[in-house]
C-alpha cells in the first residue's frame, strides 16, 4: 500500500518534500509541497472548527451547578476536536498543507440558530512566528471564548512530525463570572511515507476552571490499550487532585464518547458526532468580503490550486508575499508596527490567565508567540470594513515596482 496515494507523476517531489520536513519547524512557508498535497484553505480558518455545535458550545452557561457546568465546558471540549483534527482527512482523503496566512488575515463570520447569534473573529497577529488569534462570543447566552496558537514542530526518525501546540484558549461565562484555561493537545503527522497524511493526538492537555474543577483528558492512538486509534480517557476532579474524580469520560474524539459517574460504572450522558447538528458558518460572499479577509484573498491562488495550475499558483502566491515584504519595509522606514485589527499585545498576561496557567504549572510561553495577545473589545468594536483603508493596491494585486 506504500506511496499509493502519490500520484505518479509526483513521486519525485514527494520524496524531496519529505526529505524537507526534517527541517520544518512549525511555519508552512518553509515547505515546498507537491500541488497534490495543498490545501485552498488558510490556516486562519481553522478557529472556526471551535463552534460547529454552537448548542453545545453554549450549553455550560444555562448550568447552574459548578461541577455540571465544568462537565459540560469538557463535552464541549471534547466535541471540537473531531472538527479540529480529522475533518479534513475525512472530507479530502487526507491531511492537506494549508495557505500559510500573511500577517492581518481575518476569517470572520457568524452561526445563526436555535443557539442565537454566536460571532467569529480570527485574525493572523504574527508572521514569523506564525500566530493566530480568535475571539468567539455568543452575546445571548452569555459565553465567550479567545485564544491564540503557534506550532513548534520536530521530526522523528520515523518520518514523523511532532507538533507541540504552544498558546492556550480561555473561555468565560458571563453570569458566573467564570473561566476556563483550556491547554492544546500536542499532535503528530503519521501516513507521510505513503502520502496520505493524518493527525494523531498524544500526551495530554487540561480545562483549569477559576471554579476550582480541573479536567484531566489523555490522549492515546492506535496500538495502546484500546488498540483504537485516536482514543482518549478523561476526568474531572474537584479541587484537590489527590481526590477521586467526580465524573469520567471515555471514548474516540473522532467518532464519540460516554460520559459517567466517578466510577466509571453509570453512563449519565453521551455525544455521538454523528448525530449533533453541525451549523454551517455564513460568511460574506467573497466580492463583498475585505481585502484582509481570508477568501478573498486568497482567491486566486484556490482557483489555481484548484484548477492544478502550479504556475498561476506560484505567481498569485508571490504576489501577496511580494506585497507582505513591501510593507513591512514600509512600516520598518516609518518607525511603525502593523496595526492588528482585533487584538493588542499584552506585556503582562492578564491575572486570571496567569492564575489559571499557574495553576496547572502551565507555561505562557509568550517568547514563541510574539507576546500575550488579548482580544480588545474597544477595537472590535470599531473595527468595520475597510479595515485597513490605507493599504492600497488590495493585497492580492501587483504593487508598482517603485513602492515595492
Ligand atoms: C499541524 C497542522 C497545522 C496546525 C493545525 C492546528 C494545530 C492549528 C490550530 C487549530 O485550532 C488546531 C489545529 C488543527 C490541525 O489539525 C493542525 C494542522 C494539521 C496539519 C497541519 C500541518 C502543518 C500540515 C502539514 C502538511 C502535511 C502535508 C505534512
Amino acid at each position: 500500500k506504500e506511496g499509493s496515494a502519490v500520484p505518479a507523476k509526483s513521486k519525485g517531489s514527494w520524496t524531496s518534500f519529505l526529505k524537507s520536513i526534517a527541517s520544518f519547524n512549525g511555519d508552512l512557508s518553509s515547505m515546498t509541497a507537491p500541488a497534490f498535497i495543498l490545501s485552498t484553505t488558510s490556516l486562519v480558518e481553522f478557529s472556526s472548527y471551535w463552534t460547529e455545535h454552537p448548542s453545545v458550545f453554549v450549553a455550560p452557561a444555562a448550568e447552574k451547578d459548578p461541577a455540571k457546568r465544568c462537565l459540560l465546558v469538557l463535552k464541549w471540549f471534547l466535541s471540537t476536536l473531531k472538527q479540529q483534527y480529522a475533518s479534513r482527512s475525512e472530507k479530502l482523503g487526507s491531511e492537506k498543507k494549508p495557505l500559510n496566512p500573511f500577517l492581518g488575515e481575518l476569517f470572520l463570520g457568524k452561526w445563526a440558530d436555535e443557539a442565537g447569534e454566536t460571532q467569529l473573529v480570527s485574525e493572523q497577529v504574527s508572521h514569523h512566528p506564525p500566530v493566530t488569534a480568535y475571539s468567539i462570543w455568543n452575546e445571548k447566552a452569555g459565553i465567550r471564548l479567545q485564544g491564540y496558537n503557534a506550532q513548534k514542530a520536530s521530526f522523528s526518525r520515523t518520518i514523523n512530525v511532532k507538533l507541540q501546540q504552544i498558546g492556550h484558549a480561555l473561555l468565560h461565562i458571563d453570569e458566573y463570572n467564570e473561566d476556563y484555561f483550556i491547554t492544546l493537545p500536542s499532535l503528530h503527522i503519521e501516513g507521510l511515507i505513503s502520502g496520505s497524511p493524518f493527525v494523531e493526538l498524544n500526551g495530554q492537555s487540561y480545562i483549569q476552571s477559576s471554579s476550582g474543577y480541573t479536567a484531566k483528558i489523555d490522549y492515546s492512538g492506535r496500538g495502546w490499550l484500546s488498540g483504537k486509534s485516536n482514543t482518549f480517557s478523561a476526568s474531572l476532579y474537584p479541587e484537590d487532585k489527590k481526590k477521586e474524580p467526580v465524573y469520567t469520560v471515555e471514548g474516540q474524539w473522532n467518532n464519540g464518547f460516554t460520559i459517567k459517574d466517578a466510577k466509571g460504572k453509570e453512563t449519565l450522558d453521551s455525544y455521538d458526532p454523528a448525530t449533533t447538528k453541525v451549523t454551517p458558518l455564513t460568511i460574506p460572499e467573497i466580492p463583498e468580503q475585505d481585502h484582509f479577509e481570508s477568501r478573498r484573498a486568497w482567491e486566486k491562488v484556490a482557483n489555481a490550486i484548484k484548477a492544478g495550475d502550479m504556475d498561476t499558483t506560484s505567481t498569485q502566491k508571490s504576489i501577496i508575499e511580494n506585497r507582505q515584504r513591501a510593507m513591512r519595509k514600509q512600516e520598518k522606514e516609518e518607525g511603525r508596527e502593523w496595526e492588528r485589527r482585533f487584538f493588542t499585545k499584552s506585556p503582562k498576561a492578564p491575572a486570571v490567565l496567569e492564575k489559571l496557567a499557574g495553576k496547572l504549572g502551565e507555561q505562557l510561553n509568550e517568547g514563541q508567540t510574539g507576546g500575550i495577545w488579548v482580544f480588545d473589545t474597544n477595537k472590535a468594536k470599531e473595527a468595520k470594513p475597510p479595515f485597513h483603508p490605507d493599504v492600497t493596491p488590495p493585497i492580492y494585486e501587483e504593487v508598482p515596482a517603485a513602492a515595492a
